[in-house]
């Protein structure tokens, strides 16, 4: 599987566009994120087996290539061969689920470390917000150990992919930091 995704991924089909990988432990709310901004609307979701790409058109100046990467643990050892020539990273995290910040942090952690990332901006998504037990940023930041994270611009910015909300602002967002970058 690794090979062949590689091979697509320089496919001059999916390089017009600035590639971005959408990351995160599963359950984290990416499949619903992806297909809320696509689609406008919620889709039935199952845990990601494989990956879904997509091309998010925000406005005339805004298109991406989106690359949901399944997050179970079995798939983790997948998500180098998502990460060339990518041009940001979008780490989504369940702002509800403290038991697996850790988890998280240490995802975020090896996602970051991998060569193909170098200077490559980080969009944390702190999704779930709609629920009333979920984290300020602030706590987000600390358990994530984002202020730790000076090698690359990075912002965070709160959501609700199930809502619909912060989601364009967030990926407008993204166009900018990799505009700075
Ligand atoms: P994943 O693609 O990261 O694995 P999913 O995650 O998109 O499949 O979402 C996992 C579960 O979280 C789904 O619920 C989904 O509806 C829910 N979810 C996603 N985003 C939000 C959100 O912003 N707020 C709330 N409250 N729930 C959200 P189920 O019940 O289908 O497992």
């Amino acid at each position: 599987m690794g090979p062949n995704l590689q091979k697509q991924m320089k496919d001059k089909k999916f390089k017009k566009v600035p590639q971005v990988v959408l990351m995160g432990l599963d359950s984290a709310g990416k499949s619903t994120l992806l297909y809320r901004l696509h689609r406008g609307v919620i889709m039935d979701t199952s845990p990601t087996i494989g990956f879904n790409v997509v091309t998010l058109e925000l406005n005339k100046k805004t298109v991406f290539t989106v690359w949901d990467v399944g997050g179970q643990g079995s798939m983790r050892s997948n998500w180098r061969y998502y990460l060339e020539g990518c041009k940001a990273v979008v780490f989504v995290v369940d702002a509800s689920d403290r038991t697996r910040m850790e988890e998280a942090k240490t995802a975020l952690k090896t996602i970051l470390s991998d060569d193909n990332l170098e200077d490559v901006p980080l969009m944390v998504l702190a999704n779930k917000t709609d629920l009333p037990n979920s984290m300020e940023l602030k706590e987000v930041c600390q358990q994530l150990d984002l202020e730790s994270c000076t090698n690359r611009v990075w912002e965070i910015q709160a959501c609700s992919a199930l809502k619909g909300l912060g989601l364009e602002q967030a990926f407008l967002s993204v166009a900018k930091l990799i505009h700075k970058q």
